[in-house]
């Protein structure tokens, strides 16, 4: 396992990187945006993968230097990306990140160093996060929606039964966890039960929703039919280093 000096190492030597995943609308196949997933690139150009080390990073604190630096760095490449295509950049916030004050000062000040608009940069949280009884949370979270940057919940379907607090917390977006897509199957009508429900409540409450874990063109058949309106997965695009991901970007149009 890393240690926190390993990672404290990481931060200065400027180690960490950040990969993007494409993300698609269903009905045009069209890039619209992608996800920001941090990476660290060791010295001999091997990468450790964030499940092995922000586990760590949450553990002692230094979730909220790293998490800094990723919203600098996607809001840095975003005004990159803007340049060629309008897109929206979506960057995952660790819990640790969302119940410190000041959050959404930090975003407005990356944001604004890097001249890029306040729609153009996703927000990740994950449902526990929401069914905290905190106020900073509900402090940041307000102050992150009157600046217009879009909120979405990461995993979605996993994390707790109560939804009551998709009422206190309006988001943007539904991002449908890919342990219901990965079960998905044109021949068995009930393999879409749990996609369709979150798909339909998202229409209530008037959220996009966006399938994560697509691999199969049997499995985008079934989302488009029940009327997802964004997809991301290996099917379409893996994470992948920047320059990369301008290059498949230049493909596409
Ligand atoms: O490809 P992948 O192994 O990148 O991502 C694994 C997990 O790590 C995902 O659950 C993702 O949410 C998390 N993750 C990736 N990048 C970041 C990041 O910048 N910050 C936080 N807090 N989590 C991240
Ligand atoms: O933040 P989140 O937990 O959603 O992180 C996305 C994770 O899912 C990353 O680890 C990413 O590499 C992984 N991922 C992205 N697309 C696919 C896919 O099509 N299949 C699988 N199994 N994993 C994926
Ligand atoms: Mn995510
Ligand atoms: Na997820």
């Amino acid at each position: 396992m890393w240690t926190e000096n390993n990672l404290r190492r990481a931060l200065a030597n400027n180690e960490l990187e950040l990969f993007f995943q494409p993300q698609f609308a269903v009905g045009s196949r069209r890039l619209v945006g992608a996800e920001a997933l941090v990476r660290w690139r060791q010295p001999d150009g091997s990468l450790i993968m964030p499940g092995q080390f922000i586990p760590v990073a949450e553990d002692t604190g230094l979730i909220l230097p790293l998490g800094d630096w990723v919203l600098g760095e996607a809001c840095r490449r975003a005004s990159e990306l803007l340049k060629h295509q309008d897109l929206l950049i979506a960057v995952n916030l660790s819990a640790v990140q969302m119940r410190r004050p000041g959050l959404a000062d930090r975003v407005a000040g990356w944001l604004s160093a890097y001249n890029v608009p306040p729609e153009a940069l996703e927000l990740e949280v994950t449902e526990s996060v929401l069914m905290d009884d905190s106020d900073v949370v509900a402090e940041t979270f307000a102050q992150l929606r009157e600046m217009g940057v879009p909120l979405a919940i990461d995993d979605f379907g996993t994390g707790y039964s109560s939804l009551s607090y998709l009422k206190r917390f309006r988001v943007d977006k539904l991002k449908i966890d890919r342990s219901f897509v990965c079960e998905l199957k044109s021949d068995d009508p009930d393999s879409g039960a749990i996609a369709e429900a979150i798909i339909g409540m998202a229409r209530s409450l008037r959220m996009q929703t966006l399938a994560e874990g697509v691999e199969t063109e049997e499995q985008f058949t079934c989302l488009a039919n029940l009327g997802c309106e964004q997809i991301q997965g290996y099917l379409l695009g893996r994470p992948m280093p920047y320059d990369d991901f301008v290059t498949f970007l230049k493909n596409q149009a």
